[in-house]
């Protein structure tokens, strides 16, 4: 009987630990806006947490950018919008946070290159419990508004 118990605790800790470490965020539609070298360029994306409890993203890299940083889009008086750095954006239990032109997005500063339509860059995104996340984003243009 004793025997029995120890299988369950130790299948118990090896489930629980794969479980862990399988990441339930997902990432979709990544793009990036073409820019030129020495200028600024954004990544957007949509994420989806299925896991159970809230992440939140903290932080992403890019190869070719000098510095990246998490931006929010806000009202910064009756008709001027302004974007900061945020420390985190929180990602709820069984919902799709949407990296979007005017709103949230991911601040690409100073790149190294030309960054072109068509062309498709690896980019890691950190969240706080799923650790790091690569996606693949591809280069487009702005949707019209
Ligand atoms: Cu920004």
């Amino acid at each position: 009987m004793k025997k029995i118990y120890m299988i369950l605790i130790f299948a118990g800790l090896v489930f629980g630990q794969n479980s862990s470490r399988k990441s339930l965020i997902k990432i979709n539609n990544a793009w990036i806006r073409p820019a030129a070298e020495e200028a600024n360029s954004a990544l957007f994306f949509e994420v989806t947490n299925n896991g159970n409890k809230t992440d939140s993203l903290l932080s992403a890299e890019f190869k070719f950018a000098e510095k990246v940083e998490v931006h929010e889009t806000y009202k910064k008086s009756e008709d001027v919008m302004g974007m900061r750095a945020v420390k985190a954006v929180a990602i709820p239990v069984n919902t799709t946070v949407k990296f979007k032109p005017r709103d949230l997005h991911v601040m690409l500063l100073n790149l190294s290159r030309d960054v072109k339509r068509g062309q498709k860059y690896g980019v890691t995104l950190n969240f706080k419990f799923a650790g790091k996340v690569k996606v693949e984003a591809v280069v487009k243009e702005m949707p019209k508004m």
